[in-house]
């Protein structure tokens, strides 16, 4: 049975691209019957009905590594976190979320720093250097001139990417220059409505280096769902570095003294943004925690 990836689900039909193309599959009536929706993204097994006209039916659903209910889209396999350093300004708070969501979910993040035309190098440096302890790609780009978009091509490569940022840092922006360049126009996928990310349904577009992008930007705003206070430092790549160094077994880098966590951030190792937006998101959980357990 041919494996398949899908593209895109419209009225109960299901674009599936396989190694041979692209067909439009639908589901058997025990998926129904069981309450199970495939959704883009979904891997299935068909079987072709028709092969001049490209139809089938979907067998199968293979177990999903992860799905997002908004946009509805399963097995992403990286986070593309849009940020700006001014207009607007960024929101650190949501910007660890994400990252924090990526970790969790076992999703590479990938911060995108947009508009650098509004700000100079050194400006630039000071927010690259908030992520330098944490191992993740910061790929600086532009809208002006196409600044740094062969370096966010690369990074797009054989990943199935979503982008994801607050309102106005360039999203939509950066997807159209994306379809713009990148995107196949291969059998179905010429029939893509370019440019127009709001009312469609979610697609998976196949890129030119076997990546694909989800054509409709993820959440601008979240609430950190299933994870656990106490796990929230190992969720900080620079904090796990000084595994072993604070005082205290299992510190929360909180309040306990002789705290190596807290020591780097004074000698500024670790950026104060970081430490602070832990500090937030650590007593957000931990309320949590208590409301659950009161
Ligand atoms: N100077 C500059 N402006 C940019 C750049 N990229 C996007 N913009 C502008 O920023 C504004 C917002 O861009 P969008 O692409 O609509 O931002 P978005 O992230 O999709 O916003 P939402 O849809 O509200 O979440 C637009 O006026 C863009 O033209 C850039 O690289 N440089
Ligand atoms: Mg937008
Ligand atoms: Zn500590």
């Amino acid at each position: 049975m041919p494996r398949g990836l899908i593209l895109k689900g419209v009225g109960g039909f299901y674009t599936v691209e396989c190694s041979t193309g692209i067909y439009e599959c639908r589901t058997r009536g025990v998926f129904r019957k069981k309450g199970i929706t495939p959704l883009v993204g979904d891997f299935v097994n068909f079987t072709i009905t028709d092969e001049a006209a490209r139809e089938g039916w979907i067998e199968e659903i293979e177990t999903r590594q992860n799905f997002f209910i908004r946009p509805p889209v399963a097995n992403v396999n990286q986070i593309a976190i849009v940020m700006a350093k001014i207009s607007p300004e960024p929101d650190f708070l949501l910007v660890d979320k994400l990252l924090i969501t990526a970790e969790k979910n076992g999703i590479t993040p990938l911060i995108i720093i947009n508009k650098i035309d509004l700000i100079d190098e050194n400006e630039l440096s000071e927010v690259e250097s908030i992520y330098k302890g944490t191992g993740y790609l910061v790929v600086p780009i532009s809208k002006v001139g196409k600044h740094g978009y062969d370096e966010l091509h690369e990074k797009l490569k054989g990943f199935r990417t979503v982008f994801a940022g607050q309102s106005g840092v360039g999203k939509s922006t950066i997807l159209n220059n994306i379809i713009d360049s990148w995107v196949m126009e291969t059998g179905d996928m010429s029939k893509i409505q370019r440019g127009r990310h709001t009312t469609r349904h979610v697609q998976l577009l196949p890129l030119d280096n076997d990546g694909y992008v989800v054509d409709t930007p993820g959440f601008s705003s979240m609430s950190l769902e299933g994870i656990e206070y106490s796990e929230l430092s190992s969720m900080y790549p620079e904090f796990n570095e000084l595994e072993g160094q604070c005082k205290f077994n299992g510190c929360s880098h909180i309040k306990e003294p002789g705290c190596a966590v807290k020591d780097s951030v004074q000698s500024g190792e670790i950026s104060l943004i970081r430490y602070e937006c832990y500090q937030r998101l650590y007593e957000e959980l931990k309320l949590q925690y208590e409301n659950r357990y009161r």
